[in-house]
């Protein structure tokens, strides 16, 4: 069958960045003279207090990985997010915050504002005897102060790491003590979508297991009443009041680390991985500009949470290196109700939306109801992120929120990229449903063989996905263990970075990501993306959502179990399971029938909204001792629920 393809429109092309011809000359420069292309693009696009002379510094060698850009140079990022920009910004809006309940105003935070709450919160971190270099970590809701906070440390070198508010106190524990932090910056609750998390309770839960010596400083966000310690605790916004609105800016050098973020891989404990500052600003500048095609004046909204890379890259530091307007929401997509997106969308005029496939899946779930009645003409650009997007998902976006008109922007990226590192540029790049499309520039994936590691040449082929060499925004390291750094990155493909995922390569070179690999299984010797079946039975109208993965199966080697979620009204029966065996048999081969298939009311999933498979795999085998980890699901009590059924299933 072939691929559908959307080409870009003319008139979009006509007043992009960047069109076809225009990547094509742009990607080659930046593959084959890298130095020349970011040097320039580092100069023209940061401010440097001492200029750097040497551009790249990398190596992908086992035993010798070491990634370094623009080494010699000294900067600051807050500085590049905000002070360079006051000559002509000062009045514009750099925050636009939209609060959980949609009757409270939102807020519109100049240029100039940010920098003096920037300054003040500084001042504050300092006046707690926060220094170059240590660790500060951020559990907060998602309210500007969350963005003061991180900018706060980096104007005064101090290096961030946000924890997402709706992690657990051990989580939040753990991430503490392994990276030695000195101060924890949260507020009292976390209002999200009517409810509130606790989370001035849940640090106090949390410091009960690390150093006495780490300070808990408290934005008073709702005002409800909290425990308070005593020299311990401090009120953020009462300090901020009375320390100088102007602090000076900490000149660091290139590779000073920015920001540590907490990550899960397939094994042990969530590993720590740091991002640098000016490396990771550019590409997050450039990024932000040229996949979205944002221009001066628009209204940008990544509707992730500070707590993700998402956020971080698209919400905080791309937008503000480029002097944007960022749209900052602290609600959910389905509260009070599932119109909430396009009401904000229609309320400020956003001009670029991005957000995750869950999201659509859950409001297409709920129909077309909720979007009708909205003018969401505003739109320009709509973007993805975080697993792969199924064709129905897709089709739903392009339909009710682009009516027809709007570029997708499929992009694939992980923690450790720092920003986009495959995605459609939309004035440049014919889209195809599914497929994150082409690399960005200074990115060179390959298709490696599984087994031997070696490059697959042919265009069209299927693989696992690995990357040649280093982009500015590349991880530079995995916080106090350089050492899993490169055996989980660099070991098992020598010379590449090894991102984890499968994908496969079409005859027109554009990549479809399938999955990370370890979710990919085999059956009878064909192997099979999970994201395949699952997009097969989210095609058929009953079904909400779909997890698929992999079971011991005599026969097989792999049977394919999948859990069905479905839609809101309809009852699971044998005659429906028949209908989507035979569905899915039609949707993509018999090979793909699932072999076993359990209703599911509701999936295991992290707060990011990522299905953890590993769970699902252990249920599947009948291994329920060995769960793992389940703190850090957003509903631990489904899992029991599919426990249950799937001992009822023998
Ligand atoms: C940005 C982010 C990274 C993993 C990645 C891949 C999956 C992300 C995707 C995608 C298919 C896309 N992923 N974007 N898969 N298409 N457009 O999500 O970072 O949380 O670290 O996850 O997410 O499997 O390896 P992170």
């Amino acid at each position: 069958m072939k691929d559908m393809t959307y080409p870009p429109a003319e008139d979009f092309v006509g007043h992009a960045h960047v069109d076809a011809d225009r990547y094509a000359e742009m990607y080659k420069q930046s593959v084959t003279d890298p130095d020349a292309f970011w040097g320039a693009a580092a100069r023209e696009r940061l401010d440097w207090i001492e200029p750097f002379t040497r551009v790249k510094d990398t190596n992908f060698t086992l035993g010798e990985v070491s990634v370094k850009w623009f080494e010699d140079g000294v900067m600051n990022v807050a500085h590049n997010c905000i002070d360079r920009h006051l000559p002509a910004r000062a009045d514009q809006t750099a925050i636009l915050f939209e609060a959980d309940d949609p009757e409270t105003p939102a807020l519109h935070i100049t240029y100039g504002e940010l920098h003096e709450k920037v300054c003040r919160l500084s001042n504050v971190l300092l006046a707690q005897g926060v220094m170059r270099g240590d660790r500060v970590i951020i559990y907060m809701p998602m309210i500007p102060e969350a963005a003061y906070a991180m900018l706060a440390c980096a104007r005064i070198g101090a290096i961030h790491s946000v924890v997402f508010a709706g992690f657990s106190p051990d989580a939040l524990a753990n991430r503490v003590n392994d990276c030695g932090a000195k101060v924890v910056i949260t507020a009292d609750h976390a209002p999200r979508g009517g409810r509130r998390t606790p989370l001035k309770a849940n640090t106090d839960a949390a410091l009960l297991h690390c150093s006495d010596k780490v300070r808990c400083l408290v934005v008073k966000h709702t005002g409800d009443q909290i425990s308070w310690i005593d020299g311990r605790d401090v009120d953020v916004k009462a300090m901020m009041e009375q320390v100088a609105p102007d602090c000076p800016i900490r000149p660091m050098n290139a590779e000073d680390p920015l920001f540590i973020l907490y990550t899960s891989g397939s094994t042990g404990k969530p590993k720590g991985v740091v991002h640098s500052s000016a490396g990771y600003l550019l590409y997050a500048a450039m990024t932000q500009q040229y996949t979205f095609d944002y221009h001066d004046g628009d209204v940008f909204w990544c509707g992730a949470d500070v707590g993700w890379v998402t956020g971080h890259t698209y919400i905080v530091y791309g937008p503000l290196a480029n002097g944007a307007t960022t749209l900052m929401f602290e609600g959910v997509p389905t509260w009070p109700d599932a119109g909430r997106f396009w009401q904000v969308i229609e309320k400020h005029k956003v001009n670029q939306f991005y957000t995750a496939p869950t999201a659509i899946r859950a409001l297409m779930g709920q129909g077309t109801g909720f979007v009708e009645g909205y003018d969401l003409s505003s739109l320009k650009v709509l973007g993805t992120v975080g697993e792969p997007i199924n064709p129905e998902a897709w089709n739903w976006y392009n339909d009710n929120i682009g009516k027809g008109r709007l570029p997708i922007v499929d992009t694939w990226w992980q923690t450790e990229t720092g920003g986009h590192m495959i995605t459609p540029l939309p004035g440049a790049t014919a889209t195809k449903p599914g497929s994150a499309t082409l690399p960005f520039f200074g990115v060179q994936p390959v298709v490696l063989d599984p087994q031997s590691g070696a490059e697959i040449t042919e265009t069209a082929c299927e693989g696992v996905l690995a990357i040649k060499d280093s982009w500015p925004g590349q991880m530079r390291t995995v916080w106090g263990d350089h050492e899993r750094f490169e055996k989980t990155y660099f070991s098992d493909y020598k010379g590449y970075y090894f991102a984890g995922d499968g994908c496969r390569r079409d005859g027109d070179g554009y990549y479809w990501i399938t999955g990370r690999v370890d979710d990919v299984i085999n059956v009878s010797g064909h192997r099979m993306g999970t994201a395949e079946v699952e997009s097969a039975l989210v095609a058929h109208a009953k079904v909400a959502e779909a997890a698929v993965v992999g079971y011991p199966h005599e026969v097989k080697g792999q049977g394919i179990y999948a859990y069905v979620t479905l839609m809101n009204g309809e009852e699971p029966s044998d005659a429906l399971q028949k209908e989507l065996e035979t569905w899915v048999r039609t949707e993509i081969g018999p090979i793909a029938k699932p072999d076993l298939i359990q209703w599911a009311p509701g999936l295991p999933k992290t707060r990011s909204g990522k299905i953890m498979r590993r769970i699902l795999r252990k249920i599947a085998e009948n291994d329920y001792g060995a769960l793992g980890d389940i703190s850090t699901l957003a509903d631990p009590s489904v899992v029991e629920d599919l426990i249950e059924n799937r001992k009822n299933k023998g």
